[in-house]
C-alpha cells in the first residue's frame, strides 16, 4: 500500500572516478539521480509503501531508472515512458555537476499526468523546487500534487533544492518561493532559505508545522510550534556529499511518519546523511532499518 508518493526527475548518472577531475575522467561508475527518487529509494529501505510519479524516455536510460527503483521495491507502475523524448542524464564528480536535461522526458510531465495517476490513498508527497523549474509545465504538475494532497487530506513536504543551473536566483524565488509557503514539512538550507526570503518562523506563522533547516555550521535544527531542536552532524568520512540533504529528509519523514519526536527523526536523518556522504553515488549508502539501528548503536557507544 501506498504511503508517500513523490514526484520528479530520476536521471542517469555518470560518476567519474574518485579524485580525478571531471574533464579528465575516462572511468565512470552508472548510478540513478534526482532529488525526489533519492527521497523515495531511502523511504523504501526503511520500509515504507512509495510510489515515484514521474516520466522517463523509451530508451535504455530509461530502463535503466526503473529497474534501479524497483530493486529497492519503489513502486514505478505509474511512470509513463515516452517514445518522443530521452530521459536524462548528468556527468558529474563530486563538485562539478554537468547536466543533460533540458528537454527530458520528465520535463514534460503536466497537471494531467498527476491527476491521472492520483495519490492511491497516501499519507504523504514530497516534492522538491527542482521539479518545479524543470518547466512551465512541471511546475503545474507540482500545483496539481498539492491540490491533490490538500484534497485528500495528505501532508506535503518540500525542499526547495537550490540548483543555480537550473535558473537564477529570482526564477527560484518566483517559482518556487510560493511553493515553499504551501508546505506542511520543510527540509531547507539556511542558504536556501535565504536566497528565497524565508525563514524558519515565517514559514511556522504560516502553513509550515515542520521546519528543518540544514545551517551551515553542519547542524540540522528542527523547529515546529512545539519548540526547536539541534543534532550535529554524524559525519565521520567524506566520500561524495551529493544526496546528504535528501537522506537525512528520507530518515527524518520516516520517524515522523511512526510518530517519534523531533529529536529521534533528526538522529535519524544525520544517521543517513553521514552513510550517504560516506560513499560515493546518492543511493548506495541510502540505510535499511537494520543498518539504521546499527549506525545509531555504534554512534551510542
Ligand atoms: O539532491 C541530490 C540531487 O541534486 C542529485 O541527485 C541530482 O536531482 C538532481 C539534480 O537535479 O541536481
Amino acid at each position: 500500500n501506498t504511503e508517500v508518493v513523490t514526484l520528479g526527475e530520476a536521471m542517469r548518472l555518470l560518476l567519474a572516478e574518485p579524485g580525478v577531475a571531471l574533464r579528465r575522467a575516462h572511468t565512470f561508475t552508472s548510478s540513478v539521480a534526482g532529488a525526489e527518487t533519492n527521497v523515495a529509494v531511502g523511504l523504501a529501505r526503511l520500509g515504507h509503501g512509495v510510489r515515484w510519479l514521474s516520466r522517463v524516455g523509451d530508451d535504455p536510460s530509461g530502463a535503466h531508472v526503473l529497474a534501479t527503483l524497483r530493486a529497492d521495491g519503489v513502486d514505478v507502475s505509474r511512470v509513463e515512458v515516452d517514445p518522443q523524448r530521452f530521459t536524462g542524464f548528468l556527468i558529474r564528480d563530486a563538485e562539478t555537476v554537468e547536466y543533460h536535461r533540458s528537454g527530458s522526458a520528465a520535463s514534460a510531465l503536466s497537471a494531467a499526468y498527476v491527476r491521472e495517476a492520483g495519490l492511491d490513498g497516501a499519507r504523504l508527497v514530497h516534492v522538491s523546487g527542482i521539479t518545479a523549474m524543470l518547466s512551465p509545465d512541471a511546475r503545474e504538475a507540482v500545483e496539481a500534487l498539492f491540490a491533490l494532497a490538500r484534497a485528500s487530506g495528505a501532508w506535503v513536504s518540500f525542499d526547495p533544492n537550490v540548483r543555480l543551473k537550473l535558473g537564477r536566483p529570482e526564477r527560484w524565488r518566483e517559482t518556487v518561493g510560493p511553493l515553499l509557503t504551501r508546505a506542511d514539512l520543510v527540509f531547507a538550507g539556511e542558504d536556501e532559505l535565504e536566497l528565497l526570503g524565508q525563514s524558519p518562523e515565517a514559514l511556522l506563522a504560516g502553513r509550515a508545522q515542520t521546519v528543518v533547516v540544514k545551517q551551515r555550521d553542519k547542524i540540522a535544527r528542527a523547529v515546529t510550534a512545539e519548540g526547536s531542536w539541534k543534532q550535529e552532524s554524524l559525519v565521520t568520512r567524506v566520500v561524495d556529499p551529493v544526496g546528504a540533504g535528501d537522506a537525512l529528509t528520507s530518515g527524518y519523514l520516516s520517524a515522523w511518519l511512526r510518530g517519534a519526536s523531533p529529536a529521534e527523526a533528526l538522529r535519524a536523518g544525520a544517521a543517513c546523511a553521514a552513510r550517504v556522504v560516506g560513499t560515493r553515488t546518492d543511493l548506495e549508502g541510502l540505510p535499511d532499518q537494520r543498518e539504521l539501528a546499527l549506525i545509531s548503536t555504534e554512534v551510542d557507544r
